[in-house]
């Protein structure tokens, strides 16, 4: 067999398994071609992605300016490290540091390096700007987080999964529950050493779980009265997710008909990955003003690949798509449809006991217990209706398809 000779579906997950890494336990399914919302197997099967590459692909499969970019900026320039300057990074620095409505960006390539960046931005911080005595530094996190995979990530992470023999750990960071502002403030108020507090504005992994209203305005405000750096992670939640362009609402683009007209809050530190890229490409960065960007000087910090012109240009064509498609509007105006056709067919079965999330993120809760493999099995049978989405939990799927659905 010639390496790029077409597979059926058999013979593509055998060679997965057998020269793949078991770092996953993919849906039985293999994909060949994405188009918008569509993706198809190998057999010619065409199904709906509800799944999004986990909210990376939110402006559609192989969207047409975004690749149309990439390819351009792929035969022209690919790579020069940042050890000289090009001529397409700093348009995009100006492009998406006016886009989200900050003065600073710093460029990386995944998730999880946005994220320790930003760690690692907040300790320096607090070193230098907020006076805490070197290597004290503490960043408070929340239970069931999902920040990444790194070992200092599942340092903080609860997952035993995630974080089994894969010590020892990173110190400095305090665990509160998700969504309450006592816990939050009983640690701002009893630990002079706190540097910041980092939390995803919804808790995607842990399964869509969206905090109480208010709740991200009262801990932004906390931070601010004990002088701690409010870091959103809206590496899934970001980029018209929620059916604001962020969902922390930093700005006042939101279409939330219930949106009291005043951002909810403006973090700190905003860390942005996945569909700022569109799907195409990896592309991460961590945004903040001056006052806390300063901090990082040449040579603390870096990536050879960060910021590279094709992640550029592919970020500048991704952004660009969320707002001349209204994709923040149609994922509110989708999302408000899907939870509430959703709910009258709740109405007549005691599979489901409920659906929650905001926009175009939700996830539904089955009548099972979490170690039961019901979502697995209802996942297999929605595949065999075309639509394909994954569990989050065993008795949770989460539905998040591209922002380009219609009704
Ligand atoms: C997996 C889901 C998990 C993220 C948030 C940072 C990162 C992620 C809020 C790191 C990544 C991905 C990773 C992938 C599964 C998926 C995921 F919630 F999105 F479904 F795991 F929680 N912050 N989320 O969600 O970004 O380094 O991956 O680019 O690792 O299994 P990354």
């Amino acid at each position: 067999m010639a390496v790029l000779d077409q597979l059926t579906s058999p013979e593509a997950m055998d060679l997965e398994n057998k020269y793949g890494a078991h770092n996953y336990h993919p849906l039985p399914v293999v994909l060949c071609k994405g188009e918008g919302v569509y993706v198809w197997d190998v057999e010619g099967k065409k199904y709906y992605d509800f799944l999004s590459a986990y909210s990376a692909v939110n402006q559609g499969h192989c969207h047409p300016k975004i690749v149309g970019a990439m390819v351009n900026q792929a035969q022209t320039l690919t790579l020069t490290s940042r050890a000289f300057y090009n001529d397409i990074l700093g348009k995009y620095e100006k492009f998406a540091t006016e886009f989200f409505g900050f003065d600073k960006l710093l460029p990386m390539n995944t998730g999880a390096e946005a994220v320790e960046t930003a760690l690692k931005i907040c300790r320096k911080w607090a070193y230098e700007v907020k006076g805490i005595d070197e290597n004290e530094a503490e960043i408070i996190v929340c239970n069931n987080n999902f920040h990444g995979r790194t070992t200092t990530i599942i340092s903080f992470s609860n997952d035993s999964v995630a974080r089994k023999n894969f010590g020892p750990f990173t110190k400095g960071f305090i665990k509160i529950e998700y969504d309450n502002i006592a816990a939050l403030e009983d640690v701002l108020k009893n630990n002079p050493n706190v540097a910041g507090f980092m939390v995803e504005p919804i808790q995607g992994e842990a399964g869509v779980f969206v905090p109480s209203e208010g709740y991200l305005a009262k801990a932004n405000a906390l931070c601010k009265q004990y002088n701690v750096l409010f870091i959103a992670d809206e590496v899934q939640t970001g980029i018209a997710r929620t059916g604001r362009l962020l969902a922390t609402c930093g700005n006042c683009s939101c279409v939330d008909k219930n949106c009291s007209g005043t951002p909810e809050v403006k973090p700190d530190v905003l860390i942005l990955g996945k569909a700022l890229s569109g799907g195409a490409y990896p592309v991460s960065a961590v945004l903040a003003n001056d006052s806390i960007m300063k901090v990082i000087q040449p040579g603390n910090h870096g990536s050879t690949f960060g910021g590279n012109p094709i992640a550029a240009a592919v970020a500048i064509a991704a952004l660009e798509v969320v707002k001349e498609e209204g994709l923040a509007e149609n994922a509110y105006k989708l999302g408000e449809l899907f939870r509430s056709e959703l709910n009258k067919y709740i109405e007549t079965t005691d599979l489901v006991n409920l659906v929650r999330g905001k926009g175009l993120l939700n996830a539904i809760l089955i009548n099972d217990d979490e170690d039961s493999d019901t979502a697995w099995n209802i996942c297999l049978r929605l595949r065999d209706n075309g639509l394909l989405a994954k569990p989050t939990h065993g008795n949770i799927i989460r539905f998040a398809p591209p922002l380009v659905m219609n009704e």
